[in-house]
């Protein structure tokens, strides 16, 4: 077995994997899934989840803020266990929680809970494995998704898009349902012309990575930061694309790689600050969904996605970049992203 052959065979068979979930989801009654407990939309939806699940759970809550579907926020699972009343802002109406786990055996997601049994609220799961989370909660969601690599790629797309899919269809914005159903065939196409470049730009040689996004992309950002920390041991991090000239910046030089995960609503604005570090010196990587002119050849690496879905429903489609580059800068440093460094595939706490 190749080194991060499983991991990188996870990656590149997503179109395939994201057509099964989205099978699933249309046959779901989604109403019945979430039942009376969600109320109105105006009660608050609390994602929750852990590492990547976590940065999961921001990008849910951003996608049901931005379509109207419910009042959203994200909170670590171990916020609600130390600080419940900042997480769960007590003096508001009780949220309804949405526990985020691809293992269903995150200790902190499962004390997270058992907490809320205790309170008498009611919540929903989203998982692949199940396990028990799935069997402590009375309403959950388990996707077709069977992936063995220690790293979370295709369950963190498949459960975004399983939580995306319905956000659009409690909005009834059918736009964006459809526009899910695009991204299994574009990604098919994008991996075609884009797997090989990622694989030869992961082979310069970087001392720390930053990923700059805006709005709902930022967390993708942060997504594709511990893609490339966990798969490759390498120094990843996010920032607010215009967060970055304030200080962040001063790491900028010829060893430093900048990626920018461009929105098409800011495209113009966060273009500008990579751009500026490029003119610093940063080895660049630029992600959007098309490239005005102007604009084109500035990024050392430039990958256009060219969907057609509404802009909200592209997100899954930025982090596999990020999942392909940690794979293959950890091949290229001779370690095993099948097999990372100091990772296990869930952390459960001892009592
Ligand atoms: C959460 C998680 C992963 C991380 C590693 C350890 O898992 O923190 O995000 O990459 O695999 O577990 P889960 O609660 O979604 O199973």
């Amino acid at each position: 077995m190749t080194l991060g052959s499983k991991t990188l065979r996870e990656i590149t068979g997503q179109p395939k994997v994201w057509r099964q979930c989205l099978e699933t989801l249309d046959s779901l009654d989604i109403t019945h899934l979430i039942g009376k407990a969600a109320g109105a939309s105006a009660r608050e939806w609390l994602f929750i989840g852990c590492g990547t699940s976590y940065y999961l759970a921001q990008a849910a809550a951003a996608t049901f803020q931005l379509l109207g579907a419910a009042n959203a926020r994200a909170v670590p699972a171990s916020e609600v266990l130390l600080f419940p009343l900042l997480a769960l802002q007590a003096h508001r109406d009780r949220p309804f929680p949405i526990l985020i786990s691809r293992s269903g055996t995150t200790s902190e997601v499962i004390q997270a809970a058992e907490y809320f049994h205790r309170e008498g609220i009611e919540f929903l799961a989203i998982t692949c494995d199940g396990n028990e989370l799935e069997s402590i909660s009375s309403r959950s969601l388990k996707l077709p998704v069977v992936e063995e690599s220690t790293v979370m790629t295709s369950s963190f797309t498949s459960m975004l898009i399983a939580l995306q899919y319905v956000a659009a269809t409690l909005s009834g914005n059918a736009e964006v349902v459809k526009g899910l159903h695009s991204l299994p065939d574009t990604l098919e196409h994008l991996i075609e012309a884009y797997d090989e470049k990622v694989r030869e730009f992961a082979k310069r040689d970087f001392d720390n990575a930053s990923f700059l996004a805006q709005g709902a992309l930022f967390p993708i950002a942060s997504e594709t930061a511990l893609k490339v920390m966990e798969s490759s041991s390498s120094y990843a991090e996010s920032f607010h694309s215009f967060e970055f000239r304030h200080g962040p910046k001063s790491i900028v030089n010829k060893h430093a790689l900048v990626g920018a995960l461009l929105s098409e609503t800011a495209f113009e604005e966060e273009f500008k600050v990579l751009r500026e570090m490029k003119d610093l010196g940063a080895q660049t990587l630029a992600i959007a969904n098309a490239f005005p002119r102007g604009c084109s050849g500035v990024a050392d690496l430039e990958i256009k996605l060219g969907s057609v879905a509404p802009e909200p429903a592209r997100l899954s489609l930025y982090v596999v970049w990020g999942q392909l580059l940690g794979s293959y800068m950890g091949v290229r440093k001779g370690l095993d992203p099948d097999s990372p460094q100091n990772l296990t595939r869930a952390v459960t706490l001892g009592d």
